[in-house]
């Protein structure tokens, strides 16, 4: 099979696992619900699930038990995407090609969707931990993805993010700020999907070193599709307060160098995964793949 037929496989069966988990009910709170299938079958790239996915294929593990955990991460992902979008942080008008949460159901109810997904994760990866066996290794997968998400991840890169607006902030700061808010998130799936599937200590570090550089590759790509990327993406910007008066990569180096960084980084990616032969080759395209992404 080949590389673009193996994605929309992952992409069908994730987004047929995450349709059953926001099911609208009729219920007085059916507009929660309303405005949680909202963002969260938008059809973003799902990059997040299909990698924990693609590693389950690499090591032989079992797709049905990863599958919650890999969803798990992508609720979490959209929730701070919701949140991200308010006019109190990015104030962004669009999103996934949408208007953004906010905008269709009123601020109050997006800070509730956000929060409704973030806790719909935990209830997902929770039901499976009491459901089937092998319940410490699972529990290990959704202590990485919460760590992943809180304080010592993701939110504390929004954080760092919100206090250099307007500054620019030199290169440690920059890239401890895109480890925490892009790359955990991107690390997490791909980690405890490793967990998950009984991998050795080598194989969980090499495959950690992998996430860290493609999370950072990812970032990178981000910042220059920011300046250069699709109409649909730059678009987005108008009307936005995000943009002009944030940190970048290409603020700080410059649009030549970033991409000299970006295609560096994205090697170091693919050369991690040396180890796992022919079996790493959708991860390896993967990350030449994202290298090439037009939003
Ligand atoms: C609100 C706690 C909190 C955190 C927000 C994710 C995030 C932190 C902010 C989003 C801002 C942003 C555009 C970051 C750049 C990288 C990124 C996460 C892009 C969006 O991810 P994609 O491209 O989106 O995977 P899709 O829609 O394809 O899932």
């Amino acid at each position: 099979m080949d590389f673009k037929q193996q994605l929309d496989n992952y992409v069908n069966t994730i987004n047929e696992y995450i349709d059953k988990c926001v099911i609208e009910k009729e219920l007085p709170e059916k507009s929660l619900y309303s405005a949680m299938r909202y963002s969260l079958t938008a059809g973003g790239k799902r990059l997040r699930p299909v990698l924990s996915l693609a590693v389950c294929d690499m090591l032989g593990g079992n797709a049905q038990e990863v599958l919650p955990f890999a969803c798990a991460v992508e609720m979490i992902h959209t929730y701070s995407l919701i949140h991200d979008d308010l006019p109190a942080m990015d104030n962004d008008d669009f999103r996934r090609g949408r208007p953004t949460n906010h905008k269709v159901y009123g601020e109050a109810l997006a800070i509730l969707a956000g929060d409704g997904l973030l806790n719909l994760a935990f209830e997902t990866m929770l039901e499976s931990i009491i459901k089937n066996g092998d319940s410490e290794r699972k529990a290990k997968a959704a202590a990485v993805i919460a760590k992943a998400s809180g304080a010592n991840g993701m939110i504390s890169g929004q954080v760092i993010d919100l206090e250099s607006e307007g500054k620019q902030v030199d290169k440690d700061i920059l890239n401890r700020m895109h480890r925490l808010k892009t790359g955990a998130l991107i690390k997490a799936p791909v980690v405890s999907a490793a967990i998950l599937c009984g991998a050795c200590e080598d194989d969980i570090e090499k495959l950690d070193e992998f996430a860290e550089n493609l999370g950072l590759a990812f970032q990178i790509k981000d910042d220059i599709l920011d300046v250069e990327g699709s109409t649909e993406k730059l678009g987005k910007k108008v009307g936005s307060d995000a943009g002009n008066n944030k940190s970048t990569y290409v603020s700080l180096y410059g649009l030549e160098k970033s991409k000299e960084i970006l295609s560096d980084v994205t090697h170091k990616a693919v050369r991690c995964l040396e180890k796992f032969g022919d079996k790493a080759a959708f991860l390896k395209s993967l990350a030449g793949y994202l290298l090439e992404r037009e939003n």
